[in-house]
């Protein structure tokens, strides 16, 4: 194998620039060095799988969408990371980072992008279908919004159940203006569930700026429902975990619901077969890459810490790459599903023939 020469990109002067400290945090004052590094090997295994994935895509291994969280990657290691066993996740199509983020593997994740058998949706979900239920992870969803009604079900059976526990719903900044999420903020505030709201406001719907869709503070929609709401920068996982810790004790605590606003920034496209460059100036995504590259940002925090030094850094890399090379190697030499697997896992009732009770014709023919 040729050595390949390092790639991390030295934390530039604006990436090292004063910021609230949220070190003290009581969230973050508890975490060992151990703790700090696995959040940081978190975010730089999600940007290295994404990268490699993007590869992947180019070289036409994988097909369909592939919409990339890269620069969004505090946003679900902080919020992941507070994660408890009664705790949920549900998110939309922009999924691969919250699926690392509670522990996926990335091999069947890698092949699930190349809709082999061995994903872990069986290669019929795809980049947007990501699930594990034993993770308490649940997709992975490809209507803007659709999420948010089943992760308000979350809650529900949370609740029903009589579990300390809460759910997260995670939402782009242009699903808010979808009339199911208010009717999900409606029954979650009037009947009390356990779910955070997270919208994780990358700027962007598709093409379309927020200023250019959206009226008013989004996360303060959440008033007309009588929830508490808060917003915090996305660009330091210390923030996200302090600011997000408060609104899942309220839920888990208290029973309340809330909305959470966290701001971000993805650099690339909406997905990958979108043009980026009819809506948004490079300048811009360069000026956000310099000064909040959240990897960068926590490799300067965690430096002055004394947590981290170069060498572990380097080997963290190192190490990310790899596995997301020997995860395409996985998904290269996996089989696809055959034709008899196509109709499996889309009714229970057709995995089920002899417990059936439900009439009529499950399949066109
Ligand atoms: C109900 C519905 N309308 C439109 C689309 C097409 N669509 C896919 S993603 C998207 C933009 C959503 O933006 P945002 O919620 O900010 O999430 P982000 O992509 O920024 O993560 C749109 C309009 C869709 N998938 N579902
Ligand atoms: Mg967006």
């Amino acid at each position: 194998m040729t050595k390949k020469t390092s790639t991390i990109a030295k934390p530039k002067a604006d990436a090292t620039a004063a910021r609230p400290d949220f070190s003290r945090a009581p969230v973050n004052a508890a975490l060992t060095p151990a703790q700090k590094i696995d959040l940081y090997r978190t975010m730089v295994r999600i940007r290295r799988f994404e990268e490699r994935s993007l590869r992947a895509y180019q070289a036409k291994k994988i097909g369909g969408f592939l919409h990339l969280y890269i620069g969004q990657e505090a946003v679900a290691v902080g919020c992941c990371s507070l994660m408890g066993k009664h705790d949920h996740v549900i998110t939309a199509y922009r999924d691969h980072g919250h699926a690392i983020a509670v522990g996926m593997e990335l091999n069947p994740l890698m092949a699930e992008l190349y809709g082999k058998i061995t994903g872990c949706s069986k290669g019929k979900g795809g980049s947007m279908h990501y699930f594990d239920p034993t993770r308490n992870f649940w997709g992975g969803h490809g209507i803007v919004g659709g999420q948010i009604p089943l992760g308000t079900g979350l809650a529900y059976a949370l609740k029903y159940q009589g579990k300390k526990g809460a759910a997260m719903a995670f939402m782009g900044d242009g699903a808010v203006n979808q009339g199911a999420v208010h009717e999900a903020y409606n029954l979650a505030a009037l009947w009390n569930l356990p779910v955070v709201f997270v919208i994780e406001n990358n700027g962007y719907s598709m093409g379309t700026s927020q200023a250019r869709s959206s009226a008013g503070e989004l996360a303060k929609r959440a008033e007309g429902y009588d929830m508490p709401w808060g917003q915090c920068n996305g660009h330091d996982v210390y923030e996200v975990r302090a600011c997000m810790d408060k609104y899942l004790t309220l839920a888990r605590e208290e029973s309340r619901p809330s909305t959470v606003e966290i701001d971000s920034y993805r650099y690339r496209g909406h997905s990958v077969a979108d043009p980026d460059n009819t809506y948004r100036s490079k300048a811009e995504v360069e000026e956000y890459r310099r000064t909040k590259d959240p990897i960068q940002v926590f490799e300067v925090i965690l430096t002055a810490e004394g947590v981290l030094t170069e060498a572990l850094m380097e080997k963290i890399h190192t190490d990310a790459r790899a596995e997301a090379d020997t995860a395409a190697d996985f998904a290269e030499a996996s089989p696809y599903p055959t034709v008899e697997d196509i109709q499996k896992d889309v009714y229970w009732e057709a995995d089920h023939p002899t417990e059936r009770k439900s009439q009529g014709r499950l399949f066109f023919d």
